[in-house]
């Protein structure tokens, strides 16, 4: 059998496979990072490894986790060690990342991931916890106190489960110990990550009294960030793949693709890694690189995953080598999403559009249409529904923006055990959707207007919307028949003739 990946490996690494250029064994931790995933092993891991390569600094990750998986069997045993294989095409780049020093899992309760976190050492906790981590309503950003895991934090503030009540309790801890200062930078996909964060942790500490939140106030950060690379979970066929070709074991590889994107909001509370040396960007305002990302790269990502699902295809590569689809997501980011996004600093809009479609036909990219459609009630509003909002007001045409909002209304309720085609959805909005299929059945206007009354992802006032009832509507009756690409067809040829009836607006 072979050997597994570990420290005194690096020495005998093939000569493919690039090692970490830094001592670690006098790498001491600064940092925490929250949810030790593919994309954190991918993202800022990497970005961390290519710092200390260039300007060693006591800047070693601890990961934590939790919530499944554990990262004892993984990570653990190969002493935080992982192969990050780039994959683009038939081209593969491979490197061992030596930047995660040391791993804990915090599943069962909060203490060791509380012992890390209030540790003086650590000055920044970076997370990746998902859309669904912040406990927040999506419609509006507000912490969601009746979400289950809020209601026990706060009746029980001492054993938390849930992120906000685990970070509260961390800087209350920080304060009663040695009071240092404290970054928490999101690395999620929600729009003002860091605005959500602050307010989630800041509505959960108000509730707690005892003045934390004042002093939360005084020395905590919570910059937002936009963070971009697309690295799937990892498939077995992975881990396969680094034994066959080097030689060695490793449990815990990450695959993605080579581009990366790391912007990040100028406000620290203390020491922060110079990231910036390693093509990171500090900027003040990072709204407009979170628009452009999400609306333009997730939206494609959520359109062809829905859709994709509909279709009948695996993966998003398969998805937009299918010629109706392909022209589908170009003339929805170039007609529909593009104008509503303010300029960026440096990047072309249309070349952008061209440059994330080439990353999604990426075929070494095995990122499932499933894995992008879960959680959708949580991606829909920053990727789909503020930009249709932001079209409504300008007056502009909706058309095609409006079949993917029905793209993720029937792959929800396509697992319902109303329609012909069933998939398992995990999504936290699941059930609610499934309840309401279940009593309108195909019914498309019953349906939609059931789904639009959930005001936690539908603002009312978007929800009132005619246009956008109507354009929803009637793409979800076609969506939810046996010929679902269709409707996409038609949208395509009712969006030329809206073009043609008024170019100044929708052009
Ligand atoms: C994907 C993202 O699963 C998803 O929601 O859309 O993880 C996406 O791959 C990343 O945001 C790319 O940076």
């Amino acid at each position: 059998m072979n050997e597994t990946l570990s420290p005194a490996l690096l020495e005998r690494l093939p000569a493919a496979v690039q090692a970490p250029a830094y001592d670690r064994t006098a790498l001491a931790p600064g940092m925490a990072h929250l949810g030790v995933g593919a994309f954190h092993r991918c993202h800022q891991a990497e970005y961390t490894d290519d710092l200390l390569s260039i300007q060693f600094d006591r800047w070693g990750v601890i990961g934590i986790n939790i919530r499944p998986p554990s990262l004892a069997d993984t990570l653990g045993r190969q002493s935080g060690l992982y192969t990050r294989l780039i994959r683009d095409n038939s081209h593969i780049e491979a490197r061992v990342i030596g930047s995660i020093i040391r791993v804990v899992d915090s599943q069962a309760s909060a203490a060791p991931a509380l012992d890390v976190l209030s540790a003086p050492d650590i000055d920044l906790v970076t997370m990746t916890v998902t859309e669904k981590g912040y406990c927040h309503i999506p419609s509006s950003g507000e912490l969601d106190l009746d979400h289950p895991d809020i209601v026990h934090d706060l009746a029980n503030p001492q054993t938390p489960r849930s992120v906000p009540g685990i970070l509260a309790k961390a800087l209350e801890l920080r304060r009663a110990t040695h009071a240092r200062p404290l970054t928490l930078l999101s690395c999620d996909n929600i729009p003002t990550n860091g605005v959500i964060l602050a307010n989630v942790v800041r509505t959960f500490a108000e509730r707690r009294g005892n003045d934390i939140a004042q002093w939360i106030e005084a020395n905590a950060a919570f910059p937002s960030a936009m963070v971009d690379r697309i690295a799937p979970a990892v498939m077995q066929d992975d881990l396969d793949s680094v034994e066959q070709r080097f030689g060695y074991r490793d449990a815990a590889v990450a695959v993605g693709e080579p581009f990366r994107q790391w912007v990040i909001e100028q406000r620290f509370a203390g020491r922060m890694p110079r990231w910036d040396l390693v093509g990171a960007s500090f900027v003040d305002d990072v709204m407009p690189f979170e628009h452009l990302k999400m609306r333009v790269l997730n939206g494609a990502q959520t359109t062809l995953a829905t859709l994709g699902v509909l279709a009948g295809f695996e993966h998003t590569s398969d998805a937009i080598a299918d010629p109706l689809l392909a022209a589908f997501i170009r003339r929805m980011l170039v007609e529909e999403t593009l104008p509503t996004l303010t300029p960026v600093p440096g990047m072309e809009p249309l070349a952008y559009v061209e440059q994330s479609l080439g990353r999604l036909r990426n075929t070494a990219i095995r990122h499932r249409n499933h894995q992008i459609a879960t959680d959708g009630s949580q991606k829909i509003v920053q990727r789909l529904l503020n930009p249709i909002r932001d079209r409504l007001s300008q007056g502009a045409s909706i058309d095609l923006l409006s079949v993917p909002v029905a793209g993720w209304m029937a792959y929800l309720t396509q697992a319902s055990a109303r329609f012909g085609k069933r998939w398992p959805v995990s999504d936290p909005y699941a059930g609610q959707v499934a309840a309401i299929a279940d009593t309108t059945g195909d019914d498309a206007q019953a349906l939609a207007s059931g789904i639009l009354a959930i005001d936690t992802i539908f603002d009312p006032s978007l929800a009132a919307n005619e246009t956008f009832r109507r354009a929803v509507t009637s793409a979800l009756g076609g969506l939810l028949s046996d010929n679902p690409m269709a409707t996409v067809r038609r949208n395509l040829k009712q969006a030329d003739t809206t073009r043609l009836k008024r170019p100044a607006r929708s052009a």
